[in-house]
């Protein structure tokens, strides 16, 4: 789900630059067709569906039927499978009562905001797991921090904020949530309809029935939940068995240091640093991801850091707990983390869960080792 909101910028700001290296094999595994602009009919897209007419649920859509007509002359997909697969599409009612739960308007930030988000991502639960997959993944991890400059516990600490390392990857079927909302959610039409013909071309590029897959109620899908144009853009096979699968733990992992690399992050250095201040005047300032200021104005303000920042500008970043506001300083590679998803609170999750499970795995591994060294029964 948490692509979703960022994918629209991602197609204007970025074209294809990391992952072509995945883009590129499959343009070899289909013999140099299937990528080819103007030569898509000789591709097959999967699943039996024919049909001369749209019926079903979607039978009497305009805007269906006009989608229908854009796949087929654009991309060269079939009437009659289009008209089959759309015939068979369920329109899901529970994915629209969850789209209108959200109005998309934020209310003031309540006192405690942040203790209460905090708690769901940091917990026992959450950091002991998330050693865990680090320990059973480590030779992945380590080759995507080699290869993209992306650490291993930020890796971790997305795939398990998303999706509890892999234990809650959705089980909605993609095909029909993201037709749901593209036909029947106006208000995210647009970026649901885009988002539709990407997992079309996405089925038809990686050979499978666009109906076979499920994901969260928005259709974002496997470990790190990419929607489908974060997947064509992004995800890389980083097991080298030919294919991208965002289910696979290690493709899921290069995917995701990928995604990173290609929104800038900067290898070595850090992501936030915490503030002490004095007074009220950080109230005034602007905060947020976005925000910008240099370590003379914070200071003017009265907001020290914590700990050495060798950045020039830094956001300003304020967290409601329980008793006030705290106060952190974000670097360049936390903006980089909203890119996944465009919410202070959600990258500083992410932020302090790679640090628990950081050092979980390392008291770990040298209690291995104690264990080892002491005659490793
Ligand atoms: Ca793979």
């Amino acid at each position: 789900m948490n692509t979703k909101l960022v994918t629209l910028l991602l197609s204007t700001v970025l074209t294809l630059g990391a992952c072509s290296s995945a883009t590129k094999k499959e343009a070899r595994d289909d013999s140099a067709s299937s990528m080819l602009p103007g030569n898509y009919s000789s591709v097959k897209a999967v699943g039996n569906y024919h049909a001369s007419r749209l019926t079903g649920d979607y039978a009497g859509y305009q805007s269906t039927k006009k989608f229908i007509r854009k796949m087929e002359r654009q991309y060269g997909f079939e009437r009659s499978y289009l008209y089959g697969l759309f015939s068979q599409a369920d329109r899901r009612e529970g994915v629209l009562r969850i789209m209108n739960r959200y109005t998309g308007v934020k209310g003031p930030v309540s006192r405690g905001a942040w203790s209460r988000y905090r708690k769901k991502f940091l917990n026992e639960g959450r950091i002991a797991k998330g050693a865990a997959f680090w320990a059973r993944n480590r030779h992945a991890l380590q080759r995507a921090e080699q290869k993209y400059g992306v650490p291993a516990e930020y890796i971790v600490a997305i795939i398990g904020v998303e999706t509890l390392y892999g234990g809650n990857v959705g089980r909605s079927p993609v095909f029909d949530s993201i037709a749901t909302i593209a036909f029947d959610y106006p208000r995210r039409s647009k970026y649901f309809t885009d988002e539709l013909e990407q997992y079309l071309l996405m089925s038809r590029e990686e050979r499978f029935d666009p109906r076979s897959k499920r994901g969260s109620y928005a259709g974002a899908m496997g470990l790190g939940q990419f929607m489908p144009s974060s997947f064509r853009k992004y995800a890389v096979d980083f097991n080298g068995d030919g294919r991208r699968n965002l289910w696979d733990p290690s493709d899921a992992i290069g995917s995701v240091a990928n995604y990173f690399k290609s929104y800038g992050w900067r290898r070595g250095e850090g992501v936030a640093v915490r503030a002490t201040h004095s007074g009220d005047r950080y109230k005034t300032m602007e905060s947020g991801f976005d925000s910008s200021h240099s370590l003379g104005s914070l200071k003017r303000a009265g907001v020290r850091a914590s700990a050495p920042v060798s950045s020039s500008n830094v956001s300003l970043l304020r967290f409601s707990t329980y008793s006030g506001d705290e106060l952190w300083l974000g670097k360049h590679n936390f903006y980089v983390i909203t890119r996944y998803n465009h919410s202070n609170r959600y990258a500083m999750a992410v932020y302090q869960l790679a640090q628990a499970v950081k050092q979980r795995y390392r008291s770990m591994r040298y209690a291995y080792r104690d264990s080892a060294a002491e005659g490793g029964s």
